[in-house]
């Protein structure tokens, strides 16, 4: 019997980037996390028999808001939810199982990379029928039913028994436990070349950072790939991943870092996050910016099976380097720039005009799912390997003496006072129109605006997607608010810089200049009172 539990909105239910993040204490206020969920069965049709797919990255709370979720799924009219069993599915899992499911859509409970614990975060984000991220026009429906949300539906149950594979019925709804890593590993194995893997001899070190990448990279890497017993490490899931940032980036995934800069260093490095959909990509003696990864890995696509026929098209977020277009134009395919958030390469994928997409911030993934895929990435990095039987190192000079190499970092600060980070962003925008002419030390601005998508398929707008001051010559800096953080506000200035041939200078003195121009146009430390980012990557 369905029961209709009276609630009031919560003010602060807005979706950001990706799916609703907030801090465990917030998600444990009465009726949260359960108006957030009703708001987004209210927002979505058709699920009456339809099947969900429920599951999370097995941090702090992952499983009470699993089980409230399935309960509120049966008093919504939803036939069959699958979970993975312990309440675990990595983000390109989930996205995986809905395809294969043909679900309605499915529940990704995950802060990703944030911090987890009872003092930390927590998230809840919709996919949708092709396994993406609910598009922007869905989030804004769920976020306007949070606003006038007065119940929630639930039945009377019993706790699922997440620990066991198979069905259950629970209010006339199938709960389906199921292994979270058979359905992915299986469609690994379509997409790249095991043998050619297994037989190359490679070593490598994986960091899962105590998060979810840890079952799947230990089947896949170590039981079906043949890497030796301890490739992975901290290969067990923990609620509070072992009170680390689930981030891989050379600040959190720091011993790795000092095991690949080592003498005695393995062929190959990488991390994932917190819930499986970012990257590390690190080679004896060398680390790989996201970007770069991104145009090496379309360079060298066609070197592994899945993608032997060619890509359709490569698309990037703008904060993104530059690299991929230009690998992009080598072969002859269109390369996108949309704003940041995997939702906007969604349509692209469908519609087959980009088979490979990427980001700055560690995602990489293909048109095998609708999410960034952490292992995806470091698989195709370990065929291409296999393949080319060269090192990373080799690998990446060969490109860059190829398309030219285009320097990038990017500066955090954290947890920065909104009002102060927003301030900043007003006075910004402000004063684009005047920017273009101006000169800062040796670089001149040539053009500044605010950067505005439109979707080629569906032909919605995207607006304030990010600030970006391009200097004659090629280089430019992008300024933007991060849409994840879960307390004060987060700048994020990306740097970037082109050199056609000289490629083998230090990232850091290359970007000087950007760096000290941001500031000057900017106004950084003025405005933030920071006097170096928290964070570069
Ligand atoms: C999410 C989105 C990504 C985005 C990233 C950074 O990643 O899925 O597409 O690039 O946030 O966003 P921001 O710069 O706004 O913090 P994840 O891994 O957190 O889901």
């Amino acid at each position: 019997m369905t029961i209709t539990v009276p609630s009031t909105p919560y003010p602060d239910q807005k979706p950001g980037t990706s799916g609703l993040r907030k801090k465990v204490r917030v998600f444990q206020q009465p009726n949260y996390a359960e108006n957030f969920i009703q708001s987004v069965f209210d927002a979505i049709e058709d699920k009456d028999g339809a099947t969900l797919v429920i599951g999370g990255d097995g941090r702090f709370l992952n499983r009470e808001v699993i089980q409230v979720a399935i309960r509120i799924a049966a008093a919504n009219g939803f036939g069959r939810v699958v979970v993975g069993r312990g309440g675990i599915l990595s983000t390109p899992a989930a996205s995986n199982m809905i395809r294969i499911r043909r679900a309605l859509g499915g529940l990704v409970l995950s802060a990703s990379h944030n911090p987890g614990g009872p003092d930390e975060d927590f998230g809840i984000k919709y996919n949708i029928a092709n396994g993406g991220p609910a598009p922007e026009k869905v989030t804004e429906a769920i976020h306007a039913r949070t606003l006038t949300i007065d119940r929630w539906l639930t039945v009377e149950a019993d706790d699922v028994d997440l620990d066991t594979d198979g069905e259950t019925m629970l209010a006339g709804m199938t709960v389906e436990v199921v292994d979270p890593v058979t359905d992915y590993a299986e469609l690994m194995r379509k997409l790249f070349d095991f043998d050619a893997i297994r037989a190359a001899g490679l070593s490598m070190a994986f960091d899962a950072m105590s998060a979810v990448t840890g079952p799947y990279a230990t089947e896949i890497l170590e039981r079906q790939l043949g890497f030796a017993a301890g490739t992975v490490r901290n290969g067990t899931p923990l609620p509070d991943f072992g009170g680390h940032h689930p981030d891989p980036n050379l600040v959190h995934a720091h011993e790795l870092y000092k095991t690949m800069m080592a003498a005695d260093a393995p062929d190959f490095g990488a991390a994932s996050d917190g819930d499986g959909d970012r990257n590390l990509i690190i080679g004896r003696n060398i680390f790989i910016t996201p970007s770069d990864s991104l145009a090496m890995l379309a360079a060298n696509a066609h070197l592994a099976p899945g993608y032997r026929g060619g890509l359709k098209g490569i698309a990037r977020s703008m904060p993104t380097s530059a690299a991929a277009d230009r690998v992009a134009a080598a072969l002859g395919i269109p390369s996108f720039e949309t704003p940041t958030g995997w939702k906007f390469f969604g349509n692209l994928l469908d519609a087959g005009l980009a088979t490979i997409c990427g980001e700055e911030s560690a995602g990489t993934g293909s048109d095998h799912v609708r999410e960034k895929d952490g292992l995806w990435a470091v698989l195709l990095w370990l065929n291409i390997l296999a393949v080319r039987g060269q090192s990373v190192e080799a690998i990446a000079r060969e490109h860059w003496a190829t398309y030219g190499r285009n320097y990038y970092a990017r500066h955090d600060y954290e947890g920065v006072e909104s009002d102060r980070a927003d301030a900043l962003m007003t006075e910004l925008r402000s004063k684009l129109g005047n920017l273009p002419g101006r000169r800062f030390g040796d670089l001149t601005v040539e053009a500044a605006d605010d950067f505005a998508y439109e979707d080629p398929t569906d032909g919605s707008v995207s607006r304030n997607q990010g600030i970006r001051v391009l200097f004659v010559g090629g280089s430019r800096v992008v300024f933007r608010l991060s849409g994840t953080g879960t307390s004060g506000a987060t700048l994020r200035v990306y740097l970037e810089r082109y050199e056609a041939t000289a490629i083998d200078g230090d990232a850091t003195a290359m970007l000087a200049d950007i760096a000290a121009a941001a500031d000057a146009i900017a106004g950084i430390v003025r405005h933030t009172g920071r006097e170096r980012p928290d964070v570069v990557t």
